[in-house]
């Protein structure tokens, strides 16, 4: 999708550092980091958001969480990390691709919200 950021990013045309990436997904490191590792993992089709997840794209979705782990091991989260995704309005949702933040690199805090 033309107007979509994070499409953009997948076809290449608005640089992202990456943190790995396959013929499914992509992660790179957030813009506005919020922790000391903030990664990004998308799905490299276009999925709005998780409300956009469905019995048909639900293996790209699998794929995603099976490889977070992965991601995580790699940024050298050892400690532990947090799995988000916003989803809509109310969650502050600001860009309409479905993404999970990868969050860790120091002790969270304990309330999510
Ligand atoms: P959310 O609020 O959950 O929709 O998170 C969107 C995140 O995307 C936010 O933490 C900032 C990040 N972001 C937005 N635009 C860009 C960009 O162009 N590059 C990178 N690396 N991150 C971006």
């Amino acid at each position: 999708m033309e107007n979509c950021i994070f499409c953009q990013i997948v076809a290449g045309n608005i640089p992202a550092s990456k943190a790995y990436e396959d013929d499914v997904l992509l992660a790179f490191y957030d813009i506005h980091p919020q922790a000391p590792v903030h990664i990004l993992v998308i799905p490299k089709v276009h999925i709005p958001s998780v409300d956009g997840i469905n019995a048909e794209n639900s293996s790209i979705v699998a794929h995603i969480f099976e490889t977070i782990p992965k991601i995580a091991a790699a940024a050298g989260l050892t400690g532990g990390y947090r799995v988000i995704s916003n989803c809509g309005p109310d969650a502050c949702q600001s860009v309409p691709h479905l993404h999970f933040h990868i969050l860790g690199g120091t002790k969270l805090a304990e309330q999510m919200a």
